[in-house]
């Protein structure tokens, strides 16, 4: 499998908690996209799953920044790198749900707007976990965190489709549980110039309340329930990357602590929701 034949860009240790579906993330990403790479993290569970300097995990160069100018730190280390003729080099941001959904979103919009030539992975784990599990416009509906805790009423943000509104010309969605399709559309986002975007499912075992053996099945249930649909817009035109076999919402949801609470309701809240989406994807990929 081309999987195993690609170089490891991630050093055996890191600082993250067992089963942490945003370390396997990034193993498979930086595995796609080699070793001429700088990335960009502003603050996130990333921040200290990397490790400090010279000690870090990943081997490549690593910048830290602030929620609200990853984007625009991205896009100055692209000017340079021109500036100085390595353009075969990527420049990649890699920020939380709480950095793209809410805190950074200005300069993320910003930068998609002026089509800046950087990947932007939003590795998404539905809350900030590294502050204590607190909800943020990604968390699901009916999700337990410590600011929402009977449940969220509110969907999560369709943060797709308002990258989509920003016509970059790729946008894509993968987790660790497909690793052949994440691994094509990284390195298919590599060969693209201009700004480009990828949603990664990234389980969290405490926050989601799951067990550290988990991570890649919770990731699974989440595409094959079709909560999580698979697919790559190319120059605004959709693509379904994988047909899921809809399984009940149910069997993704039952095996998290974090929609304990659940009624039966709120479950038929959230196959309707899965309903619609599937209704306005399969409208727009035809
Ligand atoms: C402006 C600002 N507000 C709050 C914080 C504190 N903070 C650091 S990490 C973090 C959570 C980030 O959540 P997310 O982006 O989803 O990444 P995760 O921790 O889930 O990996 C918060 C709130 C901060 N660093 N800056
Ligand atoms: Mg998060």
């Amino acid at each position: 499998m081309e999987l195993k034949r690609l170089k490891e860009q991630m050093e055996p240790g890191h600082l993250a908690c067992a089963g942490c579906g945003a370390a396997l993330a990034m193993k498979l990403a930086t595995k796609a996209l080699g070793e001429k790479l700088r990335v960009v993290i502003p603050a996130s569970c990333w921040s200290i799953i990397v490790g400090r300097h010279p000690d870090t995990t990943l081997k490549v160069p690593v910048i830290h920044s602030t929620f609200e100018v990853a984007p625009s730190i991205a896009a100055g280390i692209r000017a340079a790198l021109d500036a100085l003729g390595q353009k075969e080099v990527t420049v990649m941001v890699w920020a939380g749900d709480g950095s793209t959904y809410d805190i950074g979103f200005a300069s993320l919009s910003a930068a998609a707007e002026r089509d800046e030539d950087i990947i932007y992975v939003c590795y998404d784990n539905e809350a900030y976990m590294n502050t204590g599990i607190q909800r943020s416009s990604s968390t699901p509906y009916g999700a337990w965190t410590t600011t929402t805790p009977y449940g969220k009423r509110k969907h999560k943000k369709e943060i797709i489709e308002v990258m989509k509104a920003h016509r970059i010309p790729y946008i894509a969605t993968a987790t660790v549980a497909y690793p052949e399709d994440m691994i094509r559309k990284f390195k298919k986002a590599k060969e693209i110039r201009g700004f480009r975007f990828i949603l990664v499912l990234s389980p969290c075992c405490p926050g989601w309340g799951i067990k550290e053996s988990e991570t890649v099945l919770i990731s699974r249930l989440a595409v094959e329930s079709g909560l999580f649909p698979l697919l790559e817009i190319e120059k605004g035109k959709l693509s379904i990357t994988h047909q899921p076999s809809f399984i009940p919402v149910k069997d993704y949801i039952a095996p998290q602590k974090r929609f304990a609470a659940l009624t039966e309701k709120d479950v038929r809240e959230i196959e309707e929701l899965v309903r619609q989406r599937w209704e306005r994807l399969r409208r727009e990929e035809a």
